[in-house]
C-alpha cells in the first residue's frame, strides 16, 4: 500500500467535531474538512481553532481527512478557545458601553503572562472625542500600542497589517464595543448580511456566537464573543505577576530601596513619591493596588482553609 499523504495546516473552524483545516498543496491553498482521532480525547485534548496540525485522507466520503497530530501550542485562550493566538485586539468603547477598564487592565496582565502581544482599539471616538483622547494618553504612556476608531475614521488594513504579520490576532472585549464592526470591514464582509441573519433568528442586534479565523494578509484574525468578567484568580495569577499588568509601574518600582515592596502603602517607596507628583496615572494604580490586594488576600484565605 503507497504512503499516506500528509499535509500540516491550520484549523480555522470548528463545528460539532468537525474542523476546518486550511493547507497548501504545491503553493495552492485547500481547505479540507476533518475529523478529529480518538487519541485526542483519550488524552484530554481537544482540537481548537489556531492550532497547527498534520492532517492526512481518512477514506470515509462524508469527512475526507481526519487530524493525526497536533502541535504543543505557543499559547491558549480558554475563553473563546483559540490556539497559538499572538496578538489580542483589546477592543473598548469610549462610551456606549463605557470603558470597563478594570476589565482591559485584566486582559493587559493575562497578554503579557501568555506572551500574548496586546494592541489596544478605543472604538465610538465620534460619541466622545475628549475621552478618547484622554484613554490614548494614559494607555500610550503607559507604553501600550493604541488605535482610536470611528465611523469617520475605521481602523484600515494597512493599519494591522505590519501589527498581525504572519500570526493570529483575535478581537477581545465587551459585548457591543464594535469588534464585530471592526472584524467585518477589515474583512470586507457586508455588514446587511450579518444583519439578516440576526433578523432571522430574532435577537435584537447581531451579538456575536461563533469564532472562525479569517486570512488577513499573511496572518489570520478573528473575532470573538463580547464578555463582560474575567477572573484573574481562574487564569492562576500570582499577586506577585500583578507588577506585568503594569510596565511604567515597573520602570520606576525597579529603583525602589525596598527588597520586598508592594509599592502599596510603604512610606518612603519611590512609586508612592512618583504617584504624588503625577508620574503614574491614578486610575492604573489604583486598579494595580485592587489587583494585588485581592489577590494576596485570597492566596492567605486559600492558605488558611488548607489548614483547617
Ligand atoms: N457611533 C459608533 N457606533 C459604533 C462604532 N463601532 C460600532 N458601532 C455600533 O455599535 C453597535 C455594536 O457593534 P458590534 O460590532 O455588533 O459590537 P460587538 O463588539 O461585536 O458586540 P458582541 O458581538 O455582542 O460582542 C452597532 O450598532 C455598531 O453599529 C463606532 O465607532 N461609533
Ligand atoms: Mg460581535
Ligand atoms: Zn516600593
Amino acid at each position: 500500500m503507497a504512503e499516506a499523504e500528509l499535509f500540516r495546516g491550520v484549523i480555522t473552524k470548528g463545528v460539532g467535531g468537525q474542523y476546518t483545516v486550511r493547507f497548501k498543496v504545491n503553493d495552492k491553498i485547500e481547505y479540507a474538512q476533518c475529523a478529529a482521532r480518538g487519541q485526542f480525547r483519550l488524552k484530554g485534548i481537544k482540537p481548537a481553532i489556531g492550532d497547527s496540525v498534520t492532517i492526512m485522507p481518512s477514506g470515509d466520503p462524508d469527512v475526507e481527512y481526519v487530524i493525526t497530530d497536533i502541535e504543543d501550542r505557543t499559547s491558549f485562550i480558554a475563553r473563546p478557545p483559540v490556539a497559538n493566538l499572538s496578538i489580542m485586539l483589546l477592543t473598548f468603547s469610549v462610551t456606549d458601553p463605557e470603558p470597563d477598564l478594570t476589565l482591559l487592565d485584566k486582559m493587559l496582565l493575562v497578554c503579557s503572562l501568555r506572551d500574548i502581544k496586546p494592541v489596544i482599539i478605543f472604538t465610538k471616538s465620534d460619541l466622545n472625542g475628549n475621552d478618547s483622547e484622554m484613554l490614548c494618553s494614559v494607555y500610550t504612556k503607559a507604553g501600550y500600542e493604541v488605535l482610536v476608531s470611528s465611523p469617520q475614521r475605521p481602523i484600515t488594513k494597512s493599519d494591522l497589517k505590519d501589527i498581525i504579520g504572519d500570526g493570529i490576532a483575535a478581537f477581545a472585549g465587551p459585548s457591543g464595543v464594535g469588534k464585530s464592526t471592526l472584524c467585518n470591514s477589515l474583512l470586507g464582509i457586508d455588514l446587511m448580511q450579518t444583519g439578516e441573519v440576526s433578523a432571522k433568528i430574532k435577537r435584537g442586534r447581531h451579538t456575536t456566537r461563533h469564532v472562525e479565523l479569517h486570512e488577513f494578509f499573511d496572518g489570520f484574525i478573528c473575532d470573538t464573543p463580547g464578555f463582560t468578567s474575567l477572573s484573574l484568580e481562574d487564569q492562576g495569577v500570582d499577586y506577585r505577576d500583578v507588577l506585568y499588568g503594569y510596565p511604567e509601574i515597573t520602570a520606576i518600582a525597579t529603583g525602589c530601596r525596598f527588597d520586598d515592596c508592594s509599592h502599596r502603602k510603604e512610606d518612603g517607596c519611590v512609586v508612592r513619591s512618583a504617584l504624588d507628583d503625577g508620574l503614574i496615572d491614578s486610575g492604573r494604580y489604583g486598579r494595580y493596588t485592587s489587583f494585588y490586594t485581592e489577590l494576596y488576600d485570597n492566596r492567605n484565605n486559600y492558605r488558611h482553609r488548607r489548614k483547617q
